[in-house]
Order: structure tokens, then C-alpha cells, then sequence
């Protein structure tokens, strides 16, 4: 399988494969940008490329929200993934391989890898006792648990499982892998990463469970109908599904390693940077060229601008914001997005998402900055040169060496992924462009009949915004096309490459067309005074929404000594739980908490009630009373009395 030359290498870009038992979310939008930009970037050069996303269906957590739909796992994925499609066609997503693992390519793909390297006796059956985070889906030991039973990454509880299992020997790559890394700094990025890394493998790499107990949904094992492929083996495999391993050679020989694989910060250490090149290791296959674990977004606490108004930002919502608040257009906005996404925070950094930051960046870099220049330049060409670029002339290049310098620190960003670097580089070009406006004064020049200087200054000008459109292409494309158009570069049929960045590409006669400003300024006072009036109806209405005295102590809430629980028959969220309330009978309680609570934990705690709810049959059994849980979608933790106090007592 030897590649014949080098320049047959097709650029191989990766994004996580995402989980379908929920719509997709900011974390799945920021990778899928930054990959997308990287992509743009690397074909807006010429160069052949392959970006696949895709989705990641063989879940426990997929086959129980498939569950708890009401629906066969297959008819839910096949549901959810469509708000895959349509998220990543409205983000303007330009992958070229979108792989779903429930495709049989991939099962084949799966039980080709999986049988070889139990062939090699790098996989391996044995007993597996230990826990289980289904959100996450990982397996953990004991000692990695937080308070003796939550999962150290997401901080919710584990389950206890044993069972026939089979290992990856991942403890025999151990080394291999931290040489790898330790010898090839650009292999795991960014730095900190890279040590967080490093340490976790000095910790000791164990082997890794890699199979569950077959409940209808999965890859089998080979020979092994009982057990089925887990879901990280199966998900990581995905990368080497689409590069054709196995079954596409001279497919495989072209994009074999991917060039840059990009994940999110939390499945790095475990997964990518270590279970991932310890299988590639033992199947004998060269590792990745770049893994990156970019950072994570948080939303502004108090963000009373933002559409989402949750904890977790939703990239649609402040599409709509942009819409509402700027009046621009659907594509504006979404490239607006996208531009903040990758210029607000360095990336491998954290960051704090803000409605109101990302209103003020589209006022000040886009509106102010990059639109501005188009919207005083273009009429200036219309009034004084007819409305079409003449021949630079003598005196032209006066920008040229701001516009090389800002070309090679873009190359050097998009090399890096330093996006946030790369878009700096270009907004100096575009504030050097607006500072030369001021000084050559173009109106001056008009007015005194310097007519060559005058040519040449308007010349200098538009050929910076072209090259600031071709720098940012990859992040705003719509962007880009517009101003291209706008430039009249369309009409006369000039594509967008990147060998066009230097300085005296933009070609004599191109006719300007103006169109509508493309960013619309934002009157943010305007907006302010609307949130703040929002505010205070919102409140208003609380108050409205309020109870008396009176009808609080209608509530009886007691505390109930739970005596036993139970899990009921064909219901994964249910409890049945024995409690005893100070009263001559125990009650029975139906809660629907099973999915967080294991029965063991509940047994002895004194937990607070409703005691004079109406009895309801649930599931056959009957219900007097209500558990008390905090927890808006999800009970996240019980309401339990801090200190020694009776069965029945009254909670006030
Ligand atoms: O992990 N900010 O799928 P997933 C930035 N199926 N990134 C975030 C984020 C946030 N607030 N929240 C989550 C999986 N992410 C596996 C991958 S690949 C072989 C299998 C990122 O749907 C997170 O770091 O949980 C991860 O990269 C992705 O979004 C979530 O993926």
C-alpha cells in the first residue's frame, strides 16, 4: 500500500462522530466550524480534501433515549440525525463525508478491526468488574471515581457492572504511545493538552474493556453473538471506515494518516490520544499527523441578551438574534457566528459565550471595520472613476507590504490553528486599508485633479478588501462571495484562490456593484433598553405567578424514611420505593428517578415528601405521595433532611 508521491495525499480533516440521542449543540457547531474553516482553507489552496463528520448511533445513552421515545433505536437515530443535516447545512458545513456507524460499511469496518486484533491476541476475553457512566460512556475503575460513585468527568453516578468482557491490550502501547507524543509535539496539541496528556499515561494505561453485553444494539463481536463492539471502539474506528481500511486500498493509500483530526478537550486524554493510537500501533498504521482537543464554551452567566437563555448556548438562537437585531441576512448572521466563534477565544482556550459580545464584535470588526471600508470605498469608485477599477499606475502599492504581512500570519494561523491569530492578522490589513482612506483623503485628490494618485489610492484599497475576502473565505464564505461580487470580481469570472492573495491581483475593469450594506449596524442602546424592559415584565409576571401563605401551607411535605426500593419491570426511569411516614403502614412511592439513583443508595435516607398528593397508578403500582427532587429536566439530587429527624416529621 505505498504512497507513490507525496502530492497524491488528499487532505484528511476530521471532526468527532456525535451522538444522536439529542439535536446537536455549541460543542458539535465549534468543531464542525473549525474543521469546516480548515477544509475551506486547504481547497481554497487547491489541494484535495476529505472532511468527515458523522454521527455516533451504537450508544447505550442512544438506545435508551430510543427508548424513552417509544421508538426501535434504528427509527430514533434515523430521527435525529436529520437535525445533523439541517444544522450543518445552516452553519454552511462543506463536509464531504458524512459517516453514520449504523451504515453496514462500517459495521464491516468494525468487525474487520476488531477480529484482527483479536487474531493478534491484542484483544482478549476476561471478567470486567467495574463501573459504567452511561452519559459519558466510559468505563471507569473504582479509584477514578468521585466520592466513591460519580464519574470524574461529568460528576454524575455510575453504574456497578460485571460481565464476561473483552480487553484491549492497551497497556502494551502504553510507552510506544508516550514516545510518540513525547517525540512529535505537533501530534497532540495544544501544548497544555499535550502535558495533561502525557500525564495521564505516566499514570499507568490499563487495558480497556471494549465489549458490552449484546441487548440488540451494536456491532457483534466476531464469534460472539453475545457481546457486542463497544461504543468507543466501534466510534473511533469511524476514521479509519471512511479512509476505506480494509476494503478501498488505493482509497486508504490517499488519505492515510488524517492530517487533523480536531476533538473537544474532554475526549482527548482517554479516548484520541491514547485508546486511538494504541490501536492504530497494533494494527500496524502510521498515527494521525495533528489531534487537537480545542476548549469548551460556557455561557455568560447573567447574559440577558442571549435568545438561548439557558446554561448551554444554542448557535441557531443567536443566528436569530444577529437576524432580529442587525436586520442582515440568514447567511450574514450565520457567518457572523461562525466569525465569532473562531475569533473570540483562542483556540485549545475555554470561553465565555456572550449574546451581548457577539452583537458588539459584529458592530465594531464587521460592521465598523471590514463593512465600512466596502461602503465608503465602492461609491468613490461609482462617483470618480465610473464605477470600475482602472490600471494601478504609477504610486500603486502602497499597502502591499501590510497585505503580504498579513497573508503570511494567516498562512501561519490556518497552519496552526490559530484562527483567532489568522483573523487578527486580517483586520489589521482592513484597519491599515480604513487609516489609508483617511490620509490619502480620495475627495482631496479628486477635487486638486490628481487623477493617477487618485486611481491608484481607490486601486490599493480594493485590492486589500480582496485579499481580507480571500483571508477570511474559509470562515465566512457567504461573506466573502458577497464582497467578491460586490468588487465585481464574479462578473468577470474570477475564482477565489489563494494564489491571488498578493498585493496588484485585483484585476483593471472590474466593474463595482454596490448592494446593500452587508452588515447593518446594531443600536445596542436600543437593544440594552429593549432587554432591560423585557426584564422587568418577565418579573412582573413572576410576581403575578406568586403564592400566598396560605396556599403553601396547604402542602403537606413530610420526611419519609425510605425502608426499601426497587427497579419496576419494563421501566428504566422507575423506582418503586417503601417509605415509612410516621404513619401505622408504610407507603409505596412510584419515582421517577431510577435513571440516577441506584435502589442501594436510597435505602435509609430520610427524603422529603408530599404527603397529601393525590394516590395515582403508575405502572400497576399505586403511588401516595411525591419524592422531591432539584433538578429542572432531570433529577440531579434528592431533598433529604441534613440532620437525625423522626419518620412523618413536618417539613415547614
Ligand atoms: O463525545 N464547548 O460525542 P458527543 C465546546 N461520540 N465543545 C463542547 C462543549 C462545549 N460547551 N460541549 C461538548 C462524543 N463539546 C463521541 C465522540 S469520536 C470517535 C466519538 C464537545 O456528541 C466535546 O468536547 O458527546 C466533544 O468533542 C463533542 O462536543 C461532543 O460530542
Amino acid at each position: 500500500m505505498s504512497r507513490e508521491d507525496n502530492d497524491a495525499k488528499t487532505f484528511y480533516v476530521t471532526t468527532p462522530i456525535y451522538y444522536v440521542n439529542d439535536a446537536p449543540h455549541i460543542g458539535h457547531t465549534y468543531t464542525t466550524v473549525a474543521a469546516d474553516a480548515i477544509a475551506r482553507y486547504q481547497r481554497l489552496r487547491g489541494g484535495t480534501v476529505l472532511f468527515a463528520t458523522g454521527t455516533d448511533e451504537h450508544a447505550e445513552k442512544v438506545r435508551r433515549a430510543a427508548e424513552a421515545a417509544g421508538l426501535d433505536p434504528q427509527g430514533f437515530t434515523d430521527r435525529v440525525v436529520a437535525s445533523y443535516y439541517d444544522a450543518w447545512q445552516r452553519m454552511k458545513i462543506s463536509y464531504d463525508r458524512f459517516i453514520r456507524t449504523t451504515e453496514d460499511i462500517h459495521k464491516e469496518t468494525v468487525a474487520r478491526v476488531f477480529g484482527e486484533l483479536m487474531e493478534k491476541g491484542d484483544i482478549y476475553k476476561d471478567q470486567y468488574q467495574g463501573w459504567y457512566c452511561v452519559p459519558c460512556e466510559t468505563y471507569l475503575r473504582e479509584d477514578e471515581l468521585v466520592d466513591g460513585r460519580n464519574c470524574p468527568d461529568c460528576g454524575r453516578p455510575v453504574e456497578e457492572m460485571a460481565q464476561d468482557a473483552y480487553f484491549f491490550k492497551t497497556s502494551a502501547y502504553g510507552e510506544a504511545v508516550m514516545r510518540a507524543i513525547e517525540n512529535r509535539p505537533e501530534l497532540v496539541q495544544p501544548d497544555t493538552r499535550r502535558n495533561e496528556v502525557l500525564s495521564f499515561i505516566r499514570h499507568g494505561l490499563r487495558d480497556n474493556c471494549v465489549s458490552r453485553l449484546n441487548t440488540g444494539w451494536g456491532v457483534p463481536v466476531p464469534g460472539d453473538e453475545e457481546h457486542v463492539v463497544y461504543v468507543w471502539f466501534d466510534a473511533l474506528v469511524n476514521y479509519l471506515t471512511v479512509a476505506g481500511y480494509g476494503y478501498d486500498d488505493e482509497r486508504f493509500a490517499r488519505l492515510w494518516p488524517p492530517d487533523v483530526q480536531l476533538v473537544g478537550k474532554d475526549i482527548l486524554p482517554r479516548f484520541h490520544a491514547t485508546i486511538w493510537p494504541a490501536i492504530l500501533m497494533a494494527l500496524g498504521l502510521e498515527l494521525p499527523r495533528i489531534i487537537f482537543g480545542h476548549g469548551w464554551w460556557i455561557s455568560a452567566s447573567g447574559d440577558k441578551i442571549s435568545k438561548s437563555r439557558g446554561k448551554v448556548v444554542d448557535p441557531q438562537a443567536e443566528v436569530e438574534l444577529l437576524i432580529e437585531e442587525s436586520g442582515c441576512t440568514t447567511d450574514v448572521a450565520t457567518d457572523s457566528v461562525r466569525y465569532y466563534l473562531l475569533r473570540e477565544v483562542p483556540f485549545g482556550h475555554d470561553g465565555t459565550f456572550s449574546s451581548e459580545a457577539l452583537l458588539g464584535r459584529f458592530n465594531a470588526d464587521l460592521a465598523n471595520d471590514l463593512g465600512n471600508l466596502l461602503n465608503r470605498t465602492l461609491p468613490l469608485v461609482k462617483r470618480y472613476l465610473d464605477g470600475e477599477i482602472h490600471e494601478p499606475g504609477p504610486g500603486a502599492g502602497a499597502l502591499a507590504e501590510v497585505a503580504q504581512s498579513a497573508v503570511t500570519r494567516a498562512e501561519q494561523g490556518y497552519a496552526e490553528l490559530d484562527f483567532r491569530a489568522m483573523l487578527q492578522a486580517t483586520w489589521e490589513l482592513l484597519a491599515a486599508a480604513n487609516k489609508f482612506v483617511d490620509q490619502r483623503a480620495p475627495w482631496d485628490l479628486y477635487k486638486t485633479g490628481k487623477k493617477v494618485e487618485l486611481a491608484a489610492v481607490l486601486y490599493d484599497i480594493l485590492d486589500s478588501i480582496r485579499i481580507a475576502a480571500l483571508l477570511i473565505s474559509p470562515v465566512m464564505p457567504t461573506v466573502s462571495e458577497e464582497i467578491w461580487r460586490q468588487l465585481g470580481l464574479d462578473s468577470m469570472g474570477v475564482d477565489m484562490s489563494w494564489d491571488d492573495c498578493e498585493a496588484g491581483g485585483m484585476p483593471p475593469g472590474a466593474k463595482v456593484r454596490r448592494g446593500r450594506p452587508i452588515f447593518p449596524r446594531i443600536d445596542m442602546d436600543l437593544v440594552r433598553k429593549r432587554v432591560a424592559q423585557e426584564a422587568r415584565q418577565e418579573e412582573e409576571e413572576e410576581q403575578q405567578d406568586m403564592i400566598t401563605y396560605d396556599d403553601f401551607q396547604r402542602l403537606d411535605l413530610r420526611v419519609a424514611r425510605v425502608l426499601d426500593a426497587d427497579r419496576i419491570e419494563g421501566a428504566d426511569k422507575l423506582l418503586k420505593l417503601t417509605v415509612d411516614v410516621g404513619e401505622e403502614q408504610p407507603r409505596t412511592l412510584v419515582a421517577g428517578i431510577a435513571q440516577q439513583f441506584g435502589p442501594r443508595e436510597l435505602i435509609g435516607q430520610h427524603v422529603v415528601i408530599v404527603a397529601n398528593l393525590e394516590p395515582a397508578t403508575i405502572r400497576g403500582v399505586q403511588s401516595q405521595g411525591m419524592i422531591l427532587a432539584a433538578g429542572e429536566k432531570e433529577p440531579l439530587a434528592l431533598i433529604v433532611a441534613d440532620r437525625e429527624c423522626e419518620p412523618g416529621e413536618k417539613v415547614r
